[in-house]
């Protein structure tokens, strides 16, 4: 068999309870197809609970904290060895399309080319619309007079000069002001299509598509809003009693979940359109495709919104899915097992390459998609977060979440339990066992290799 033409698609921010695979209530046709025909983990984590380090991990395949990375405004060293440049010594074309956040964005001048990092490939935006960047150029491209309608507010830390149009936190949804085929979706989608069908014949590829949905500002086109406050969407998990959360009711929380749903239907969409594409091409047979997103969303689970430590599973937990049926004969399995997205690279490379290089401390996942339960020595999935001195290392196995920050301050949530993550049972008697079980997994898991953070150069 040939190597296989590679297509990682990954969104930011999207929680797993948004598959409709999952959740009745959901609506995500295009990624419930994928994981019909391929393989669903259920139990993946991300290793870093924000931005930057999880995508500096996973493009890596070694954990945050082995890179000196295990916060957000620390941008990928230029020494560390990319899985994609993998790929490209194997021969494979490859390219780079959106979001990737290797480098600062809120500090840099996006009309500069983003340096290349080995793509043959690169039309990068870090965000949907707030900068003067290939989005932006994408949408002049197509149409002048819809630019204006296309852009968003700054994030709070950009040092250049600010716009400010609609709010950008999770909690303060809006309709999309352009037209629906001018999203920051549409483009990443059109400019990948585009990028496969400019790729060499007589090589194989390997395309990046990164999504910046569903990550706030929650503006989707106004009728994905619409048809998800017809759906049966769950709201926040709030303690007993309480009535709102950042000055939201639970009937205006109703309407903000409904917002994020339409957000990830309609990047849904976005993605289904390049599945059709390879699918019309004659290629969803021999593509592998790989989709999964960087870390969850609170939406208001806990009284809190986007991400962070510690590892509440809303967080934690993200999509991950493999769709590969020429070199996989397993199709529609639900793997238990835990997954980590630091095991993407090693997966990708050994399909790309029959081999794991040893630098990787993942482990590929493709066992999975050829036995019914192979050898998996992994009990737990593991993630850090390190910032100013303070941090976490949160180990989640079977029903129990530990997590232990840098003060030796100890929580275990038992999800088994009533009171699940709302209050830790390490003082507990009756869970002594489990809280043994889990200090010594945390021994196992912390990378061997930690090293002290690189510099922080801004803020994100
Ligand atoms: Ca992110």
């Amino acid at each position: 068999m040939p190597p296989p033409n590679i297509l990682f698609i990954n969104t930011d921010q999207q929680r797993l309870d948004t598959l409709g695979v999952l959740n009745p209530a959901a609506h995500t046709p295009s990624l419930d197809r994928l994981a019909q025909g391929g393989i669903l983990f259920r139990n993946a984590s991300c290793n870093a609970p924000v931005c930057m380090p999880s995508r500096h991990s996973f493009f890596s395949g070694r954990y945050p904290s082995s890179l000196g990375n295990t916060q957000n405004g620390i941008e990928m060293d230029p020494e560390v060895r990319l899985f994609h440049q993998d790929l490209s010594e194997a021969g494979y074309w490859t390219a780079s399309v959106g979001k990737l956040h290797f480098l600062n964005h809120a500090t840099r001048d996006h009309r500069i080319p983003h340096p290349a990092w080995d793509f043959d490939l690169m039309v990068n935006s870090d965000e949907p619309g707030c900068y003067e960047d290939d989005f932006l150029r994408w949408v002049e491209s197509q149409n002048p007079d819809a630019v204006e309608a296309c852009r968003c507010s700054t994030p709070p830390e950009c040092r250049m000069p600010p716009l400010a149009l609609e709010p950008r936190n999770t909690h303060e949804p809006y309709v999309f002001r352009g037209e629906e085929g001018y999203t920051h979706s549409a483009f990443v989608a059109s400019r990948g299509i585009q990028a496969i069908e400019d790729a060499p014949p007589d090589r194989p590829w390997f395309v990046n598509l990164g999504f910046y949905a569903p990550h706030a500002p929650v503006n989707p086109p106004e009728h994905f809003w619409t048809d998800a406050l017809e759906r049966d969407l769950s709201f926040p998990n709030w303690e007993p009693g309480r009535e709102e959360a950042m000055g939201k009711s639970r009937e205006e929380w109703g309407s903000i979940v409904a917002a994020y749903h339409g957000l990830t239907t309609h990047v849904d969409e976005q993605i289904g359109r390049v599945i059709r594409f390879l699918d019309e091409r004659g290629e969803l047979e021999t593509t592998l495709i790989l989709f999964c997103s960087d870390h969850g969303e609170y939406l208001g689970d806990f009284g809190r919104v986007q991400k962070g430590p510690p590892g509440h599973d809303v967080i934690m937990q993200v999509p991950l899915i493999l769709h590969w049926p020429q070199g996989l004969p397993l199709s529609g399995v639900q793997v238990e097992a835990p997954a980590e997205l630091v095991d993407l690279a090693p997966t990708l490379v050994e399909a790309a390459t029959g081999s794991v290089p040893n630098r990787f401390q993942g482990r590929s996942l493709l066992p999975w998609g050829k036995q019914d339960r192979p050898h998996w020595p992994r009990q737990s999935t593991f993630q850090e977060f390190m910032k100013e001195g303070w941090g976490t290392d949160t180990i989640r196995m079977g029903p129990y979440t530990y997590v232990r920050d840098s003060e030796g301050h100890e929580t275990l949530w038992n999800r088994n339990r009533p009171e699940g993550e709302w209050s830790s049972v390490a003082e507990d008697p009756a869970e002594k066992t489990a809280l043994e079980s889990c200090r010594l997994e945390m021994s196992r898991r912390i990378p061997p290799d930690r090293r002290n953070p690189r510099p922080v150069t801004g803020p994100y």
